[in-house]
């Protein structure tokens, strides 16, 4: 018997389908732009949130039964098994994982890596038998007790090296099983109060961590892309990694804005008083976009519901700025999604991935047609045409007193003229009804 024994592969069935397990949108083979949907969606699997969580809160503990809980190997193999079978019935592409979604917690550092090493043995054979592939691997430094003061940026030597030879062993996985990216979110890189705290020393900690992560994986051939994915607060008080901005900040201190991209999520951006939209677009004129975490948090509760999307608008918004800085390269679209904790079914799992990729492929044919009729980008332009003159040009290489001169010659005397916000909302919505 296997755990969604009675829940057949998920498949396309257009709009008017009421069959809640089948696509109402997102048809894998459909191709738009020479690209198949699933090319340009890259969907991925958390295993974090779909197999690990057991759906505890801060009141209350674990409401989910599933047969794979509880330590040990075989649990941990049980566990793959349900995966493979949710892949099987998605058909999504891809999944993401942490070392310690996977793998049990060894006695020591060495059993940790051997549990490890062992699953991803198991992930390899199933990954070749059923062509499900890896979007991105990375390593959970911030969950185990030892890690509650950080992990790069921890005060105790012995805890930055615990978490560096953490990170060889998931990087050495990832590569291993051709993961495509490697993510690097900072848990608890961060701090609770400035009365205990060394910002400096911890950021030069956190600095020369992400250098040998560079490093190593340049040196054990890894062609994939290394991302940070920033985040404002939660667990910790005050997260380094804020926002793109400041990761931005970060990787140009450190020489690395050519190493290193952004994994941008969705809750995130809002924890961090930004819209997704913002953070990919600003990540895209940094040179510096690279995958999504795709999610939504509750509006009212100020903190990280992780839920599935459910917003059209919202969604093709984030896919516009997405398909204006090229699409996805090694990216993806990875589910960073859990559960409502009564949500207890097997049924519910995949029915909140088969609403999420549904959602992201409503909103990515929109913003697909809005790129394609043009009226935003020609009325984009026309706003800024003005700089397309050759005085204009010039005087971005000038000075003031130049400037100043001809001004004062020429009489310039600029008139305000209408953003026409509204008028650009109304073309939007033609979009999306
Ligand atoms: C936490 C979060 C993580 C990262 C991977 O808010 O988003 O799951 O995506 O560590
Ligand atoms: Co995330």
């Amino acid at each position: 018997m296997t755990y969604f024994a009675d829940i057949a592969p998920v498949t396309y069935k257009g709009r008017d389908s009421d069959d809640p397990l089948s696509f109402r949108h997102y048809d894998p083979e459909e191709v738009i732009g020479g690209k198949t949907m699933a090319e340009h969606l890259r969907f991925a699997v958390a295993y974090w949130h779909s197999f690990a969580w057991e759906g505890g809160d801060p009141f209350g503990g674990r409401t989910f039964d599933r047969p794979w809980f509880g330590d040990g190997m075989d649990r941990a193999r049980a566990k793959a098994d349900a995966a493979f079978e949710l892949f099987r019935i998605l058909g999504q592409p891809y999944f993401c994982f942490h070392d310690a979604d996977v793998r049990p917690e060894g006695a020591d550092f060495a059993e940790s890596t051997r549990n490890l090493e062992e699953i991803v043995g198991v992930f390899e054979a199933k990954m070749a038998g059923t062509g499900t592939k890896l979007l991105w691997g990375t390593a959970n430094l911030f969950s185990h007790r030892r890690y509650m003061a950080g992990a790069a940026t921890n005060p105790d030597p012995d805890v930055f090296a615990y978490a560096a030879a953490t990170l060889k062993t998931c990087i050495d996985a990832t590569h291993r099983l051709n993961g495509e990216n490697y993510v690097l979110w900072g848990g608890r890189e961060g701090y609770e109060t400035l009365l205990n705290t060394d910002l400096r020393r911890e950021r030069e900690q956190a600095g020369r961590m992400l250098s040998m992560v560079v490093d190593y994986a340049k040196k054990i051939g890894f062609g994939g892309t290394i991302l940070i994915e920033p985040k404002p607060q939660e667990p910790t008080k005050h997260q380094y990694d804020y926002d793109v901005a400041t990761v931005y900040g970060f990787l140009k201190d450190f020489g690395l804005e050519g190493e290193v991209k952004v994994n941008i999520e969705q809750g995130h951006a809002i924890l961090a008083g930004h819209s997704f939209e913002h953070e990919i677009a600003l990540a895209s004129a940094l040179g510096i976009f690279g995958s999504i975490d795709m999610n939504r948090n509750d509006y009212q509760s100020g903190w990280d519901t992780d839920q599935f999307p459910n917003n059209i608008p919202e969604v093709a918004l984030a896919y516009y700025e997405i398909l204006k800085a090229g699409g996805f390269i090694t990216g993806g679209t990875n589910f960073d999604a859990k559960l409502r904790r009564q949500s207890l079914d097997a049924e519910d799992l995949v029915a909140a991935h088969v609403g999420g990729m549904d959602v992201c492929a409503a909103g990515f044919r929109r913003a697909w047609a809005m790129l394609e009729d043009g009226g935003l980008e020609a009325a984009r332009a026309e706003r800024y045409a003005g700089w397309d003159g050759a005085e204009a040009q010039a005087m971005l290489s000038g000075d003031l007193a130049a400037i100043h001169d001809r001004v004062m010659s020429s009489g310039i005397n600029p008139l305000p003229r209408s953003g026409r916000q509204e008028r650009l909302e109304n073309l939007v919505n033609r979009f999306l009804d």
